[in-house]
């Protein structure tokens, strides 16, 4: 599916953008079920398994950031995953052994839906080596206006930064960090389906929609199978236990086996402890962590 420049490109750069990665037929079941699923949020009033709520949300204004782990609420965000030339690109990248960290369908409410704060997502879950990548598909047009995501190219060779603040993990980066070259991001702004695809250690972030058009992008965070997590992010996968991790990992498989022997790299860790307050999203990690906003 990828070209060898492409490769290169995302090697170089740490992302990449591939134009109409689904058909017309699998971006409009996606846009189907995803208006389903924020309609059903309305009569919900707290963010849950399901939903992470923002602020101003209720029954007139469904406002979410999140819809959290979407591969589990529809079959369609599996099908994606699992067979299309989604899969192509993961392969292509990662090898032909790989597994689903999670997934997330962040949803940016128009008329200033919430800001993720800079970060690396290596700093919320460092493995025994970096070869993962978080997937972006664009199921709405994303313009510079509705908060697309941005990157620092080249910084997946670089250093991890600190995410903490007041002692805690806050999970972003603080904005004055001598280490963190802003004035070097792009933005990567798409028709409905456009992937970008960047790599666990760049720098991204992105603004508040100002829009009046939702901003939303499913994301799927995917590893090499012989990349095993150190800790993990904050989600359920760490409070199942050794029986129930096991059967889950192998519902997480998008292809291949798992791999029972990790790859051990040299690589740069910091462990992203102890928690915020509420680390239930990474916009409650930022929030309750105390964060210092890049976009105020
Ligand atoms: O929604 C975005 O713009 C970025 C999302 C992200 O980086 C994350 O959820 O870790």
């Amino acid at each position: 599916m990828l070209t060898d420049a492409q490769r290169a490109f995302y090697a170089d750069n740490g992302y990449l953008k591939v134009e109409q990665v689904v058909t017309p037929q699998e971006l409009a079941d996606l846009q189907a079920v995803t208006d389903d699923l924020i309609e059903a949020s309305r009569q919900v009033t707290e963010s849950d398994e399901v939903y992470d709520l923002d602020r101003g949300h209720g029954p007139d204004e469904p406002r979410l950031t999140r819809i959290k782990l979407p591969h589990k609420r529809h079959a369609i965000f599996e099908q994606v995953l699992k067979r299309s030339k989604v899969t192509e690109v993961l392969n292509d990248l990662l090898g032909p052994d790989t597994f689903l960290n999670t997934s997330k369908l962040n949803t940016k409410a128009p008329g200033g839906g919430a800001a993720v704060e800079w970060h690396q997502d290596w700093a919320f879950y460092p493995a025994t080596n970096d070869s993962l990548l978080a997937f972006g598909l664009m199921l709405r047009d994303v313009t510079p206006e509705n908060g697309p995501l941005m990157v620092v190219p080249g910084s997946h060779k670089g250093p991890v930064l600190s995410h903490h603040a007041g002692g805690v993990f806050c999970g972003a980066v603080d904005p004055d960090d001598p280490l963190f070259h802003r004035d070097k991001a792009v933005t990567l702004t798409g028709r409905a389906g456009d992937m970008t695809v960047h790599h666990v250690r760049i720098l991204h972030g992105s603004a508040p929609n100002v829009s009046d058009r939702a901003r939303q992008i499913l994301f799927y965070e995917c590893a090499s199978a012989d990349a095993w997590p150190l800790l993990g992010a904050s989600s359920y996968i760490h409070s199942l236990g050794q029986k129930l991790f096991w059967q889950d990992l192998q519902d997480r498989m998008i292809t291949g086996q798992p791999c029972l022997e990790p790859r051990l790299e040299q690589v740069p860790v910091r462990m992203p402890l102890p928690p915020a307050p509420d680390n239930s999203s990474i916009f409650k990690t930022q929030e309750s962590g105390g964060a210092k906003s890049a976009f105020a």
